[in-house]
């Protein structure tokens, strides 16, 4: 039976587990959260209340949160690409990681992004500027630990990659990588050359004047 994957091309998370997908070359069927397929949405709320996205169903199996659906990938329908390494004190690093760019790099993004849909009297200008100064923060400890380093985590592409590779893209849209962290700028260009990225961004590209703060001239 073909897996399911309620997502839209735009969405960070939902670039993370296509990703995964791509990397392994993995077939599943598209059900695009979109305005013009309400039915879709229906769908979304009635296999995880909470209507976050991605979400993968297998058989009748709904998994929910983009790295459980990349670790569920690797268990399930693993391909010639592991995105966790077999060892334990490996993968934990790779989960490390994995947490590292969920936390302080897509959290404060989109606390940014949403921040700016609100009506003006609800905005939380405080709550934007701690997410600022909490991404150039994470972006100084990444630079340190990517000096030297190809991929997040070990030696090859993974989990940690998988997520980093959307959430760097839209960190520097929404608040610019300074150039004084230069092996942060090359690891999103990296990642920008991978193919299952490239393919993502592609993908999204029809959508980019949806971006909120409004999408830059430039991936
Ligand atoms: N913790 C979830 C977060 C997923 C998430 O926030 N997805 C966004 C799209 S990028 C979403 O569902 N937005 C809809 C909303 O917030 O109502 C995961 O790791 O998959």
């Amino acid at each position: 039976m073909t897996l399911k994957l309620y997502a839209h091309p735009l969405s960070s998370y939902c670039q993370k587990a296509l990703v995964a997908l791509y990397e392994n070359d993995t077939p599943f069927e598209w059900c695009l959260l979109s305005h013009e397929q309400p039915q879709m949405w229906e769908e979304l709320a009635a296999l995880w209340p909470l209507k976050r996205f991605p979400v993968l169903v297998d058989a009748g199996r709904t998994v929910t949160e983009a790295s459980i659906i990349i670790e569920y990938l690797d268990l399930y329908h693993p391909g010639p690409v592991p995105l966790l390494p077999k060892d334990a004190r490996a993968a934990l690093e790779v989960r490390s990681m994995d947490r590292f760019f969920d936390n302080y790099v897509s959290t404060p993004q989109q606390k940014i992004v949403v921040d700016s849909l609100r009506p003006e009297a609800e905005r939380d200008p405080r709550g934007v500027s701690d997410a600022r100064a909490m991404l150039d923060i994470a972006y100084g400890w990444l630079d340190d630990h990517m000096a030297g380093r190809e991929w997040a985590a070990g030696d090859s592409f993974t989990l940690a990659d998988c997520g980093a590779a959307p959430f760097l893209f839209y960190a520097d849209w929404t608040h610019r990588i300074d150039s004084s962290f230069p092996h942060v700028i090359a690891y999103r260009q990296r990642l920008l050359a991978r193919p299952s990225f490239a393919r993502a961004v592609d993908e999204a590209r029809p959508y980019r004047s949806l971006f909120p703060l409004g999408a830059p001239n430039r991936d």
